[in-house]
């Protein structure tokens, strides 16, 4: 069966669960991160020397990233579905996915560092001003993307969707300003109506 290390509340350990989910994959979890430990271990950094999760291992093939983890996934079962089979509507997905990576991520996690895992006393309040400049300007942009599309490739939810899914349940959920962007908040409602996001993903940020 495929094996999964991580712990449920790292939002990169989320996307491959919520991928699992929506693919009705069975899979064994086992703790692994920050208090759990395990990935620190010998052992684990034989298999990913970078010391993080999430890992799976699908039946021998141990793989790390969490977005190629969800494409490998969403490839291997979910061509036509996660995966659309049309090349053009494929890289859309892709885009938004390196999108969510490239941009979003980067502003996205100092301020969660900051504001969720970090001591009050010792919060880089600056980094979370200039930081949260840049994720509005983000969230504008996938606002708008969004008008008169259910997800971010059209209509049918897609791989596409499941890395700015999880960074989005943090922009709504954390307590910093959010200027009115309705696109948006009418997707994150109609994600949080699908079953694996309401399971994996759509959890307290903690
Ligand atoms: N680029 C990697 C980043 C993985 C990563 O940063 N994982 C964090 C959790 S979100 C981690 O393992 N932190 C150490 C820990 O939990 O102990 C991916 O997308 O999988």
């Amino acid at each position: 069966m495929l094996k999964i290390w991580g712990r449920i509340n790292s939002i990169n350990v989320q996307k491959v669960l919520w991928c699992c989910g929506e693919l009705k994959l069975p899979f064994e979890r086992i703790e692994a991160g920050m208090q759990f430990g395990v990935n620190n271990t010998p052992e684990y950094k034989a298999k990913n020397p970078n010391a993080l999760v999430p890992m799976i291992d699908d039946d021998g093939f141990v793989l790390w990233e969490s977005q190629v983890i969800v494409r490998y996934l969403s490839r291997k079962h979910g061509v036509g579905s996660l995966c659309p089979m049309d090349l053009k509507i494929c890289a859309d997905a892709d885009r938004w996915m390196d999108w969510n990576a490239t941009t979003v991520w980067p502003n996205l996690r100092p301020i969660f560092w900051n504001l969720v895992r970090t001591a009050p006393e010792k919060r880089d309040m600056a980094l979370v001003a200039t930081s949260h400049k840049g994720l509005a300007a983000s969230m504008a942009i996938l606002d708008q993307h969004l008008a008169g599309r259910d997800y971010v490739t059209g209509n049918a939810f897609t791989m596409g969707d499941i890395p700015l899914g999880v960074s989005i349940h943090r922009w709504f959920r954390m307590d910093i300003e959010r200027e009115d962007l309705p696109n948006l908040a009418a997707y994150y409602k109609r994600l949080q109506g699908r079953p694996a996001y309401a399971l994996h993903a759509d959890l307290p940020l903690n």
